[in-house]
């Protein structure tokens, strides 16, 4: 793939917190967000929520709140290692996941799965490990085609 093509843009940025439902509070009654989108990804080991503004532009990035839905989770991992709520992964999204992925790893990146698994609303998702990222989690997404925006 030429260099230009892998990203299409931010799609999320996603935030570790311990309590979903005082998290989307804050975030509504404070901050100004709307709640878009609500789901549990038993696989992920999180409930989340995606927000937005009321203006939502074309693309404009989403912030993804994700909760741990057990310890075992690696949002409760996360919580703990870096003592309480903050960014915890990067999301850009991609038009093609197995073109994107298999040039990171061309490039020498680790992908931490073999195949794409199943993110936010059906989506194809996969990760950068961290460590091959500049300290960043970077999360790469696949909308579904009809959920494109
Ligand atoms: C760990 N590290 C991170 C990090 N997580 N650095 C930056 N950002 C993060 N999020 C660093 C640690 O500080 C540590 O560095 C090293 O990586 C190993 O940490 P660890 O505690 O041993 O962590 P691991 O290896 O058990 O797990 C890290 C790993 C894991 C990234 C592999 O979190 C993972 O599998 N993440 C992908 C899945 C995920 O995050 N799911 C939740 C979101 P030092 O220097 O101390 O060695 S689900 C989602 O996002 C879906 C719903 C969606 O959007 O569609």
């Amino acid at each position: 793939m030429d260099n230009s093509d892998l990203f299409i843009c931010i799609d999320h940025v996603g935030l570790a917190v311990p309590d979903l439902d005082e998290a989307i509070k804050f975030h509504t009654e404070k901050l100004g967000f709307r709640v878009l989108h609500q789901e549990v990804n038993e696989e992920q080991g999180v409930a989340e929520a995606m927000l937005g503004t009321g203006t939502q532009q074309p693309e404009s990035a989403q912030i993804q709140l994700l909760a741990p839905l057990n310890d075992d989770s690696t949002i409760a991992k996360w919580l703990g290692r870096n003592g309480g709520p903050g960014m915890q992964q990067l999301c850009y999204r991609v038009a093609d996941i197995d073109a994107v992925c298999a040039t990171l790893r061309e490039r020498g990146l680790r992908l931490l799965y073999p195949e794409p698994k199943t993110g936010t609303g059906g989506a194809r998702i996969n990760f950068v490990h961290p460590k091959d990222a500049g300290g960043v989690l970077l999360e790469l997404t696949q909308p579904p085609a009809e959920a494109s925006h």
